[in-house]
C-alpha cells in the first residue's frame, strides 16, 4: 500500500494520526464487547437468551388432583384420549410452551447478532410480537386447532369448560353403605327393566311386560327405539356399559331417521333429541351429535306457520305440520311449543347454525308480547293469530314443562338469560298469586284455572314443580329465596301425601283437595300410575337442595313401592288404580321409567357429584345437557382466533 503524503502533513506527522486511529478502533471494539456481554448478563436479557440458548429441552410434568384424574377417566369411559385438563394445565401448558418455544428457533448467527445490536428496534419489536403469537398457537391442541378452522364444536374444549368431572370422584358413589345398598338396588331395577325389554321388545318403543312384547304407538312417527335411546345416558351414568354398548350399537346400525309418520315435535324433542345430545355430551361420540343434528333439522318445517309458533304434529318424511285434533281450534300447547328451548339451543351450539335458537327465541319474543291474563301463561295458543284459544292455565299437563324450561334457560345460560330469568319470576309470581293454595288439612297445592275459577285439583305431572322452585330458589330476589325453598320443600311434602295416601304408597295421576278429599283421587278415571318420575325428581332436587334424609327415605318408600307393585315377571308395569292392593297392570313399561323415574332414584341415591347441578340441567325427559360455560368456551375461541389469524 502507498502513503501519499498529504498536503501540509508530515511523515511523522501521518505516522502518529495512523496509530491513533488504531488505538481508537481497539478501544471501540473493546467497548462494544463489554457492553455486549454486559447486555447478556442483565436479569431481564430474553431476546438475546433467545438467541443464544436455542436447544434448551424441557420435560413433560405429570400432575392431577382426584377430580382431574377422575374428568381424565371420565375421558376414558368415553373412549376419547383425555386432554390435560384446565387450571394447573393451562399454566403447566404456557411454561412448557415459552420452553418448546425457544427450542423451535433455528440458531442464528453471530452476524445476525450484531446486526440487531446495531439497533433496529422495530425489527427486534417485529420479531417479539411474532414470538408471543406462537406461543398461544402451542397452547391449541391439533383437534382444536381443526376446529377453529372449520368453526365446529371442539368436545375437548366443552370438556375443558366443565366446572367438575360429568361422573364425579367415583361415579358418586356414596360413602354410607346403606345409601349404596339402596343404589345398587336401583341399578338391579335399571338391569331387570331393560333386560326384559331387550329380550322382548328390542327396536321397538316401549316394553309390554305382560304380554311380552313391544309397543310401538304412533308419538314417535315411525321412529322406533324410544326406550334404547331414552336409556343410553342412564345405562352410561349407573356404569352399565355392556348394556350401553349393545345401545349405542343399536343407534349406529338401526336408528333410521328417515320416517315418515306423524310425530310429536314435543315427544321427538323431548326424548330422541335430548337422548341424543345428551349421549354426545356424556361420550364425545360423534355418532350422537350427527343423528341429533339430523333430527332437529327434521323439526324445523312445524315452525312454518304465519306466527312461527310451531304446530304440534309433524310427518318427519314430508315435513307436513298440522294441531293436534284434540287441541281447540287447531292450537298449539303450551308445554309443548314451550319445551324446546334448551335442545335447540344445544343444536345451535352443536352445528354452529344459530336457525334453532332462533326458532325458539321468536316463541319467546310473542309469549312476551301478548298480554296474559292476571300475568299467567294460558295452555292453548293458536299458531295462527298469536292469540291465547282458552283460558285453561296449568301447572300440571299441558302447561308443565314450560315453566320448567325458563328456569333451565336461565340456569344452562350460565345464568346470563335474563330474559328467561325474568319470565320465570313473573310467572311464578303470577302463579302464587293466583294458584297456590293451602287445604283444610295445611297441604299447600297447586290449582288449575280455568278463566278465574279455580278447580282444587293437582295432577301428577305437576310435581315436578317441587324440584324446579327448589332449582330456582336462589337466583329469586333476596327477600324471596327462603320462601321459594319452603314453597318447595311445601309442594314435595302435598306430593309425597298423596303417595302415602294410598294402599300401594304409589300416587295417582291427579288428586284433589275438595269434597273432603286432601290429597287423594275422588274420580276413578285418575286412581292410575304409569311410573311417572315426578314425585321422586322433586325428592331428588330438594335432597341435593338441602340434604334433609327424609328425601331419600322417601325415594326408598317408592323403590319398594315399585317392587312391591309394578315388578311383574318381565319387566315394569304401570297400574291402574292406587288404591288397591289386589292391582290390576297396564301392561306398559314406559320409556321415561328408564330414563327418568329409575335415574331420578338413582342419583338420589348417588353423591352429589354425580351430574353436578353446577354443570348439568336435566332437559324435561331427565336427560342432562349441559350448561354453557360461554366465557370459558369464548376466551380459547378468542385464543384459536389469534392462531387462524
Ligand atoms: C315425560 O315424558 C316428561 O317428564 C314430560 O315432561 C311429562 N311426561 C312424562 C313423564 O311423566
Amino acid at each position: 500500500m502507498v502513503f501519499r503524503k498529504l498536503p501540509g502533513v508530515s511523515a511523522s506527522g501521518m505516522g502518529l494520526r495512523l496509530s491513533q486511529k488504531f488505538v481508537f478502533l481497539l478501544f471501540l471494539s473493546g467497548l462494544i464487547t463489554l457492553c455486549f456481554g454486559a447486555l447478556f448478563f442483565l436479569p431481564d436479557s430474553v431476546r438475546l437468551k433467545r438467541i443464544f440458548l436455542s436447544k434448551t429441552e424441557t420435560q413433560p410434568v405429570t400432575v392431577g388432583s382426584g377430580s382431574e384424574n377422575d374428568a381424565r377417566e371420565h375421558l376414558k369411559r368415553a373412549g376419547k384420549e383425555p386432554e390435560p385438563p384446565r387450571g394447573v394445565t393451562s399454566a403447566k401448558r404456557e411454561t412448557s410452551t415459552k420452553l418448546k418455544s425457544l427450542s423451535r428457533k433455528p440458531p442464528v448467527s453471530l452476524e445476525a447478532t450484531e446486526e440487531r445490536l446495531a439497533g433496529d428496534r422495530a425489527q427486534e419489536d417485529l420479531t417479539l410480537s411474532r414470538s408471543r403469537t406462537e406461543s398461544a398457537s402451542e397452547r391449541v391442541t391439533s383437534s382444536d386447532r381443526a376446529a377453529a378452522g372449520s368453526d365446529t364444536f371442539s368436545y375437548q374444549k366443552f370438556t375443558r369448560c366443565l366446572l367438575k368431572p360429568p361422573l364425579g370422584r367415583d361415579g358418586g358413589k356414596p360413602s354410607d353403605p346403606k345409601t349404596e345398598e339402596r343404589r345398587v338396588k336401583v341399578k338391579e331395577m335399571m338391569k331387570f327393566a331393560w333386560d326384559n325389554y331387550k329380550l322382548y321388545a328390542w327396536g321397538k318403543n316401549e316394553l309390554r311386560p305382560l304380554t311380552r312384547n313391544g309397543h310401538i304407538g304412533n308419538m314417535f312417527g315411525g321412529l322406533r327405539g324410544a326406550s334404547i335411546i331414552d336409556s343410553l345416558d342412564t345405562l352410561y351414568i349407573m356404569g352399565l356399559m355392556e348394556d350401553y354398548n349393545d345401545a349405542k350399537e343399536w343407534v349406529q346400525n338401526s336408528l333410521d331417521l328417515n320416517s315418515n309418520g306423524e310425530a310429536s315435535l314435543f315427544e321427538v324433542n323431548i326424548r330422541y333429541v335430548g337422548g341424543l345430545l345428551s349421549a354426545y355430551y356424556l361420550t364425545g361420540e360423534e355418532l350422537y351429535r350427527s343423528k341429533a343434528m339430523e333430527l332437529g333439522e327434521k323439526l324445523l318445517p312445524a315452525f312454518n306457520t304465519p306466527t312461527g309458533i310451531p304446530r304440534g304434529v309433524i310427518n318427519l318424511g314430508s315435513g307436513t305440520s298440522w294441531s293436534w285434533g284434540w287441541a281447540s281450534a287447531g292450537s298449539s300447547i303450551l308445554a309443548e311449543f314451550g319445551t324446546l328451548h334448551l335442545e335447540f339451543v344445544h343444536l345451535s351450539e352443536l352445528s354452529n347454525n344459530p336457525i334453532y335458537t332462533e326458532k325458539v327465541m321468536n316463541i319467546r319474543k310473542l309469549l312476551n308480547k301478548i298480554e296474559k291474563p292476571h300475568g299467567l301463561y294460558p295452555n292453548f295458543l293458536s299458531p295462527v293469530s298469536g292469540n291465547w284459544v282458552q283460558h285453561h292455565v296449568s301447572i300440571g299437563g299441558l302447561g308443565d314443562s314450560f315453566y320448567e324450561y325458563l328456569i333451565k334457560s336461565y340456569l344452562m345460560s350460565d345464568k346470563t338469560d335474563d330474559g328467561a330469568k325474568k319470565m320465570y319470576y313473573g310467572a311464578l309470581e303470577a302463579i302464587e298469586a293466583n294458584l297456590v293454595q293451602k287445604s283444610t288439612g295445611g297441604l299447600t297445592y297447586m290449582a288449575e284455572w280455568r278463566g278465574g275459577i279455580l278447580d282444587h285439583k293437582m295432577g301428577h305431572l305437576a310435581c315436578f314443580s317441587g324440584g324446579m322452585i327448589g332449582i330456582g330458589a336462589d337466583d329469586g330476589a333476596p327477600d324471596k329465596r327462603q320462601h321459594y325453598l319452603d314453597l318447595a320443600a311445601e309442594i314435595t311434602h302435598t306430593c309425597h301425601e298423596s303417595y302415602t295416601r294410598s294402599a300401594t304408597k304409589l300416587g295417582p295421576e291427579a288428586f284433589r283437595f275438595d269434597a273432603g278429599a286432601e290429597a287423594t283421587a275422588t274420580r276413578l278415571s285418575d286412581r292410575y300410575y304409569i311410573l311417572r318420575p315426578e314425585v321422586i325428581e322433586s325428592y331428588m332436587y330438594m335432597w341435593r337442595l338441602t340434604h334433609d334424609p327424609k328425601y331419600r327415605d322417601w325415594g326408598w318408600e317408592a323403590v319398594e313401592a315399585l317392587e312391591e307393585h309394578c315388578r311383574v315377571e318381565s319387566g315394569f308395569s304401570g297400574i291402574r288404580d292406587v288404591y288397591t292392593v289386589t292391582v290390576s297392570h297396564d301392561n306398559m313399561q314406559q320409556s321415561f321409567f328408564l330414563s327418568e323415574t329409575l335415574k331420578y332414584l338413582y342419583l338420589l341415591f348417588s353423591d352429589d357429584d354425580l351430574l353436578p347441578l353446577e354443570d348439568w340441567v336435566f332437559n324435561t325427559e331427565a336427560h342432562p345437557l349441559p350448561i354453557i360455560h360461554k366465557s370459558c368456551l369464548q376466551d380459547e375461541a378468542t385464543e384459536e382466533k389469534t392462531v387462524s389469524n
